[in-house]
């Protein structure tokens, strides 16, 4: 089977209760399943909202299931909420909040264990590309931050190079095709469905570019932080997938 198609929105920390009259203006393709990130407040409202034509998802987990963890959310709170997805370790979390591959790795796993797809972001910096480590720094998030519970059905992986976040740049078409190349091989290599895992493009990604970006071999859709507030921008690249 073929992965899934995915045109995953990440918020980030925008958005208000007026933002989600946004929803209704987004399209939907056939084949292609469209989810929205907000920020955890706008969780249960936007679900409500967009009544099952539209996926809903948190940007981060907390590793434990329930507890003494203040201004933290457990998956299952998020589950409860009306999200299907969540996700963890991308690299804003990374940098402002720490988060080793190990913390990643636990919030995956939390995700699994509430019932939620976990989209685990990988991605190098600019010194790390510049100094020719791409490929093994990618090989080395994905070992320590995807959990040996990851299956097709409840895992998604973004790539999403530092550098090209929210900077207007991203890389060529053919340095994206060689980590997800490469990706789809360490994960075909350890997971018995990895042909099946959809892999994520994340960095930059607007209505002139996705397109091209969809074109690439084992690019299964993205994950669109800026393009996805406005449904004017998110429309047509949920369009182009
Ligand atoms: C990368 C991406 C969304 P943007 O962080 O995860 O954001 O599309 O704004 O670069």
């Amino acid at each position: 089977m073929a992965p899934p198609k995915l045109a995953a929105g990440n918020w980030k920390m925008n958005g208000t209760l007026q933002s989600l009259a946004e929803l209704d203006a987004l399209p939907t393709a056939p084949g292609v399943e469209v989810l929205i990130c907000p920020p955890a407040l706008l969780v249960q409202p936007m679900a409500g909202r967009a009544a099952g034509r539209i996926m809903v998802g948190g940007q981060d987990c907390h590793a434990a299931a329930s507890g003494a963890h203040t201004g933290d959310i457990a998956a299952a709170q998020l589950k409860d909420a009306g999200a299907s997805h969540v996700i963890v370790g991308h690299s804003e979390r990374r940098s402002d909040h720490g988060e080793t591959d190990a913390a990643v790795m636990a919030k995956a796993a939390a995700a699994h264990q509430a019932g939620l797809v976990a989209i685990i972001c990988v991605g190098e910096t600019e010194a790390q590309r510049d100094s020719g480590e791409t490929l093994s720094v990618i090989a080395g998030q994905l070992a320590a931050s995807v959990p040996d519970c990851a299956t097709a059905a409840n895992t998604v992986i973004a790539y999403e190079p530092v550098w090209a976040i929210g900077t207007g740049r991203t890389p060529s078409a053919a340095q994206i095709a060689e980590v997800h190349d490469a990706m789809r091989q360490a994960l075909c290599a350890r997971f018995a469905d990895g042909a099946e895992i959809s892999l994520l493009y994340g960095g930059s990604v607007k209505p002139a570019n996705a397109a091209e970006i969809f074109a690439i071999p084992h690019v299964n859709g993205a994950l669109v932080g800026g393009a996805s507030l406005k449904a004017a921008d998110f429309g047509p690249i949920i369009s182009a997938l």
